[in-house]
């Protein structure tokens, strides 16, 4: 018997131990070893058989990375079904994550016991996939289908006490919880308990609307987009009330495998691994010892300065507010409160945790009172001037190895950090807006920026519950540097004959949380201007025609009530306008661009390949150190689909000489200028490559 799985006898009962860190994950190695020993066990002249892990958490579901490859024997359901059929009480202990493949073994254990602190789930959903080894069968029969369908569906995981209340569970373990897994068995034993099958539980329809399923499909429908899993997990139990166990697991099988080998998927498991790996820096060693960052200091209270400061105060780290004057730091503070508040209406926090979390952020108008703290991050206006007059300021006064760092979205780290006497200590943290709702940290590496300093960053990132990823100092850095590409494309689209709304709606069915027009009259078509009429040597480029038109004619976007759209004053809901169409036929005819018909599809490959394409440029760079950190930025910071698994992933599942071919069509028949291929571009597809 392997060590990833161990067999021990205390008195009447077996215990079974799963040993695999870090996550006790389902590998074929468990699953055959498993296989072996609880057979062993319920061979035994054992009573009752206690299934446990070792380790920081019970099962966190099967080995995500074995998807996509051959299946080896035992398959899980094979697994579960013999856990299910021994002969004598199996109780499952569970302690950290259960989820996935890891509490489907749990409920095909008779009984289960869990720690207080115990987080059980169903995340399939987040891969694209659903629970495959019985899960969509056996919930169903324990916690009625209405609540099992929504907790399969979210994917989110349950407290134990909800475990509990909602039948999932047994048992909440006071003390030791192998201590009480032994006592609940004995109790079994005592008791002469036999196994309690949930395969075998009838399921309980009563009640049920008759088109209860209907309206299911229907309402995870439009919050999902169409996504399939969340409809196959709806097929599942439905069939699970229709046909008995068995029938119902081979559906559910097929369903699984259907979507393992979908798109949707793999650009999902692309993103759970991308994630990942987008915190490990190559080149640094993984035990370099960090720095401790216990208090931070923000300069600036505006929008982005009070969002960073509430990511810090829910992570229980102290925060020292500087503003220029009391009037506007109280305005800052207050829309700390006011935030706060927002999401305390909405359920998310406690009163006493607002009122702990504003605790934490203490204002001042004193540069000395950043003395001591650990951490400093400047927020204030994208001037590169008053940029250098803080880390001049910041360098005088805060103590040697504290870490000085720079929201700028696009400024030269390097020139900041020259300012300083310290600029080893110094880097950027580009949080994107809303600072403390956006999961995005492009963090930024100067020339100098020391090891340390860069790997407690990294690590701090997870304690605020940020996704970082690295890149090296360029204008715009990633994220930014990509988005020209995107916007240019799209305003083209609008002189060459599309409508904004057929750009939008384009982009929205690929999956964008919003069309990129739409995100400009959000953000303010004013920002750009101004940014484009600062630059000394502008070029000039069709398009920003329409941009610049719509905003001298005072059409900002949705502050101004139009821009692209118009806004209905009463609900914001967004207009076509004529006046905008108008505006545009009289430019393009201007410019002498003939109107035509463009399909949705050329519209998506405009808009996205020269996202791929600049990507690939980063890459060449070195200022990305992987594609897949290029696909974690535009995931969690501007809005890319994660089934789609980021640019890069996007243009390995279309095939890089497709995008390759295309670049160099639009080349030859659009503008030169715009679309030369990526030297990586070329490579990768005369190889047929991959950037992933
Ligand atoms: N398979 C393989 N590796 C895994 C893994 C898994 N299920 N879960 C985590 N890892 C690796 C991860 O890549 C990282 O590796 C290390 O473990 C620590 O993870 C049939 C089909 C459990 C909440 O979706 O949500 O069961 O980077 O950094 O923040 O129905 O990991 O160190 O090399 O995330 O403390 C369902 C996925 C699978 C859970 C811990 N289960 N995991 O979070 O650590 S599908 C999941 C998590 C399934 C069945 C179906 C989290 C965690 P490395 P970490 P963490």
């Amino acid at each position: 018997m392997s060590q990833m799985v161990t067999l021990e006898r205390r008195g009447d009962i077996d215990i079974v131990t799963i040993d695999n860190p870090p996550v006790n994950a389902f590998s074929h190695a468990v699953r055959a070893s498993l296989m072996k020993v609880i057979l062993a066990a319920d061979a035994s002249d054992s009573r009752s058989i206690v299934l446990r892990c070792a380790g920081r958490t019970y099962v966190a579901g099967a080995d995500i990375t074995e998807f996509g490859k051959p299946p080896k024997d035992p398959g899980l359901p094979e697994l579960l079904d013999c856990i299910e059929n021994c002969s004598k009480p199996v109780v499952a202990a569970l302690h950290g994550t259960a989820l996935g493949g890891g509490l489907e073994s749990a409920i095909a254990s008779h009984y289960r016991i869990a720690t207080h602190d115990a987080r059980l789930g169903f995340p399939e959903v987040l891969l694209g996939l659903l629970p495959g080894a019985g899960g969509t069968q056996r919930t169903p029969r324990l916690m009625g289908v209405e609540s099992a369908l929504n907790f399969i569906v979210t994917g989110k995981p349950i407290s134990a006490d909800a475990a509990l209340a909602s039948g999932l569970i047994d048992r909440i373990a006071e003390g030791d919880l192998l201590d009480a897994a032994l006592a609940y068995a004995q109790e079994l034993v005592d008791s002469n308990a036999a196994p309690r099958r949930a395969s075998i539980l009838p399921i309980e329809v009563e009640g049920l609307a008759e088109d209860f399923f209907e309206q299911a499909r229907a309402a995870i429908g439009r919050k999902t987009r169409g996504l399939p899993a969340p409809q196959r997990i709806v097929d599942c139990i439905e069939r699970a009330t229709k046909v008995g166990f068995e029938q119902g697991s081979t559906f559910e099988r097929e369903k699984f495998v259907e979507l393992m080998n979908s798109s949707e998927s793999a650009g999902l498991r692309h993103v759970f691994f991308a994630e990942r790996q987008a915190s490990k820096i190559e080149g640094i060693d993984r035990n370099t010892p960090l720095r401790p960052v216990n208090s931070v200091g923000i300069i600036g209270a505006g929008t982005m300065g009070g969002g960073i400061a509430m990511n810090f105060a829910n992570a229980g780290i102290a925060v020292v507010l500087l503003e220029l004057n009391q009037e506007a730091l109280d305005r800052g503070i207050g829309i700390c409160r006011k935030n706060y508040q927002r999401s305390a209406a909405k359920g998310r926090f406690t009163q006493e945790q607002v009122e702990q979390f504003m605790g934490r952020i203490n204002g001042t108008t004193a540069y000395d009172d950043l003395a001591e703290v650990d951490l400093v991050i400047e927020a204030v206006f994208e001037d590169p001037q008053i940029k250098y007059d803080v880390f001049r300021k910041l360098d005088a006064v805060c103590k040697p190895g504290a870490i000085l760092a720079s929201n700028t979205s696009y400024q030269d780290i390097d020139a900041i950090a020259a300012v300083t006497s310290r600029p080893q200590d110094v880097l950027g943290m580009h949080f994107f807006s809303p600072a403390n709702v956006m999961k995005l940290l492009e963090v930024v590496r100067g020339e100098k920026t020391a090891d340390d300093v860069l790997a407690t960053v990294m690590k701090l990132a997870k304690r605020i519950r940020k996704v970082a990823a690295l890149s090296r100092v360029c204008y715009g850095f990633i994220g930014n540097r990509m988005l020209g590409g995107y916007f240019r494309e799209a305003q083209m689209l609008l002189l060459e004959g599309a409508t904004p709304s057929q750009v939008d709606s384009a982009m929205q069915s690929f999956g964008m949380a919003m069309g990129p027009l739409a995100v400009g009259d959000l953000a303010g078509l004013d920002v750009g201007y101004k940014a484009r009429q600062a630059l000394p040597d502008r070029p000039d480029h069709p398009a920003t025609h329409i941009a610049d038109q719509l905003v001298e004619m005072g059409r900002m976007g949705q502050k101004t009530g139009a821009g692209y759209y118009r806004y209905d004053p009463e609900t914001r809901k967004r207009m076509d306008d004529p006046e905008v169409e108008t505006m545009i036929r009289a430019e393009a005819e201007r410019l002498g661009i003939e109107p035509r018909t463009i399909s949705d599809e050329e519209i998506v490959a405009r808009v996205i390949y020269p996202l791929i394409n600049e990507g690939a440029r980063i890459l060449e760079e070195g200022i990305a150190q992987r594609a897949s950190d290029i696909d974690i930025v535009y995931i969690y910071g501007y809005g890319f689909p994660a089934h789609r698994g980021g640019p890069m992933f996007y243009a390995d599942t279309v095939g890089t000489k497709k995008v390759y071919d295309s670049i160099c069509e639009f080349r030859d028949n659009l503008r030169s200028d715009d679309w030369q291929p990526a030297p990586l571009l070329e490579k990768l597809a005369a190889d047929n490559g991959r950037f992933n």
